[in-house]
């Protein structure tokens, strides 16, 4: 793991950078969004994955600060491509201790307002362990005001940690991601293929849309489908990579 003074430098040197991952509806061919990942490029020992640094931050204010820089470099983004002819949505990984922040949808307000160009439709937030998130009345009120603002909310790796089901329930998040675990072994496994099954029933019910992640083959892909789930991300259809290899591989998708 690397040090905090390591990574507060880094963040000061924008050394951080967003790899994106395609998402799409198998069912249309469209690309509907990508997710952003960041790593650190580092000018020694190139690419650090997240698990590396994240960790060493996560609850400190320097993940704040990061986590700003992380919705602002998402928005600049959407401008660029926007201007580029690409009208792209990208979603945003947000920790619990981030969304639970008392202004953070008055700090999102003002990321936004500083890109006017930018429809907030276009971003959407994924909510990580949200079994985390403790006081749920606050966090409905947070998610609300965001709404307010046109942002989106996804639940991230579905179906794993604690009261998902409260969560769906009382939370306004527009999608739901089924955690790649379960989709992983579905063709294998009869019980992870019930619990992808069923997160697909419940999304319908509560009127939510739904995305498999880790759908890392074509078989995966036609076996999600046939049980209604259209979107979907994963290896199988397109790595994370950096954001101006992105045009190209949509213009090539299909
Ligand atoms: O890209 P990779 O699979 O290495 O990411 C590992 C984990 O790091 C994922 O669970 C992902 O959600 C998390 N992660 C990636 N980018 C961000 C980010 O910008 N903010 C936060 N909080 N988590 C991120
Ligand atoms: O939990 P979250 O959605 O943030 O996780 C995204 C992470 O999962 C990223 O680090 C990404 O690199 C990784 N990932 C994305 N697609 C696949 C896949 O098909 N297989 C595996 N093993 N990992 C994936
Ligand atoms: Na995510």
């Amino acid at each position: 793991l690397e040090s905090i003074e390591d990574i507060v430098l880094a963040l000061e040197k924008r050394e951080f950078v967003l790899f994106y991952q395609p998402k799409v509806n198998m069912q249309t061919g469209e690309v509907i969004g990508v997710e952003a990942l960041i790593r650190w490029q580092h000018p020694v020992r190139g690419l650090i994955p997240p698990l590396d640094f994240l960790p060493v931050i996560e609850g400190k204010a320097i993940s704040l600060e990061l986590g700003e820089r992380v919705i602002e470099n998402a928005l600049t983004q959407i401008s660029q491509w926007q201007s580029a002819g690409l009208n792209l949505p990208i979603s945003v990984n947000i920790s619990a201790y981030q969304l639970q922040q008392d202004n953070f949808a008055t700090r999102l307000a003002a990321l936004l307002s500083a890109h006017p160009e930018v429809n907030p439709y276009c971003l959407e937030l994924e909510i990580l362990e949200t079994s985390a998130l403790n006081d749920i009345n606050k966090v409905f009120a947070t998610m609300s005001a965001c709404n307010m603002l046109g942002v989106r909310f996804a639940l991230d790796d579905f179906g794993t940690g604690y009261s998902s089901l409260t969560y769906l329930r009382r939370l306004p998040a527009q999608l739901i991601k089924i955690d790649q675990s379960f989709v992983r072994d579905m063709l294998e496994d009869a019980e992870d293929c019930a619990i992808v099954e069923g997160i697909i029933g419940l999304a319908k019910s509560f009127r939510r849309d739904v995305i498999a992640e880790g759908v890392e083959t074509m078989h995966h892909g036609r076996e999600l489908l046939q049980m209604g789930c259209e979107l979907a991300q994963g290896y199988g259809i397109a790595r994370p990579m950096p954001a101006g290899d992105i045009h190209e591989w949509v213009s090539n998708w299909k």
